[in-house]
């Protein structure tokens, strides 16, 4: 593998994020040592940590390049490549043992430390519940694979994925999800207020990754959030770019902790006015 072959970097983002998957779900703990983070609804459990240490083993050994992780930070970093995980995304559904979580690894060029300083070059997004795949390579296009009975090959061909491209606002749907802030919360209701009125509903799936993948694959048409982190989203974001969407933050660049929104070209420029607070709906949509 050269140290910039996207194809190649995706494969082993999609075999590591296939064996993660395997161990959070067929080895799931009786005790998941639940613990709190920044708030009272922000947890980490002993599946998210024997996750993470297997991700950070794993790449390690398979490719040397240094790892940033969401419950064990950032190794120091040398070259421009660095893989971003995500040891289980949707951790409050795989504490209540609902499908919608997943195990999301990134390959970084530039600095995943700083908003606007990545790109993502290679990504996997692996739901182990459902044995469905995402799998994306700058420039070689994005896909899902349906693993059915048996998780699938991390090379398996799978089916190219493309995002949805909706009239208007009234026929958007449009996923989102909430901080684990009750400040913040409280702000994301007041956006809501503009925001649910105007487009065709809401959907809060609580795997930011997953979010990202549903865009890419048209099950939902845009999503945004604040306050996600480079590890719930930088293999989203190449799986969204790949299928044709753009990923924006606050300003139509790069994705950041203030705003990841995530769309069609037309439908993200619809929606930012909207999702940043800056415009009231300004009445009823004729349906
Ligand atoms: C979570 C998400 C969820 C989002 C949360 C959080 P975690 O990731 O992906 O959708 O709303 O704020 O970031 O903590 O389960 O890895």
């Amino acid at each position: 593998m050269t140290a910039h072959d996207p194809l190649a970097l995706s494969y082993v983002a999609a075999q590591m994020a296939l064996e993660a998957g395997r161990l959070v779900r067929d080895q799931r703990a009786s005790d998941l040592g639940v613990e709190t983070k920044t708030s009272e609804v922000d947890v980490v459990t002993v599946m998210d940590r024997r996750s993470e240490e297997l991700l950070r083993d794993r790449l390690h050994a398979l490719t040397g390049l240094p790892v940033l992780g969401e419950e064990g930070g950032a190794d120091a970093t040398g070259g421009d490549l660095t893989w971003v995980v995500d040891p289980i995304d949707g951790t409050v559904n795989y504490l209540y043992g609902a499908p919608e979580h997943a195990v999301s690894v990134a390959c970084v060029s530039g600095d995943p430390a700083r908003a606007g300083a990545w790109t993502p070059v290679a990504g996997a997004v692996y739901q182990p519940v459902g044995r469905r795949l995402f799998r994306a390579a700058a420039g070689a296009g994005a896909v899902v694979v349906d693993g059915g009975d048996l998780d699938p090959a991390p090379d398996a061909p799978g089916r190219p994925l493309r995002v949805n491209v909706p009239p208007d606002l009234a026929r958007t749907l449009v996923a989102t999800g909430f901080a684990y802030s009750s400040a913040v919360r409280a702000e994301q209701a007041r956006v809501l207020v503009d925001l649910l009125p105007a487009v065709r509903d809401i959907r809060r799936r609580g795997s930011a990754a997953l979010d990202l993948c549903a865009v890419a694959e048209g099950v939902v048409d845009a999503y945004f959030e604040r306050t996600t982190h480079v590890w719930d989203v930088a293999a989203g974001t190449l799986v969204v770019r790949e299928a044709g969407g753009v990923v924006h933050g606050t300003s139509p660049h790069a994705p950041s902790e203030e705003m990841v929104l995530a769309g069609a070209p037309e439908t993200v420029d619809r929606l930012r006015p909207l999702v940043l607070g800056e415009r009231r709906h300004a009445g009823p949509f004729q349906s």
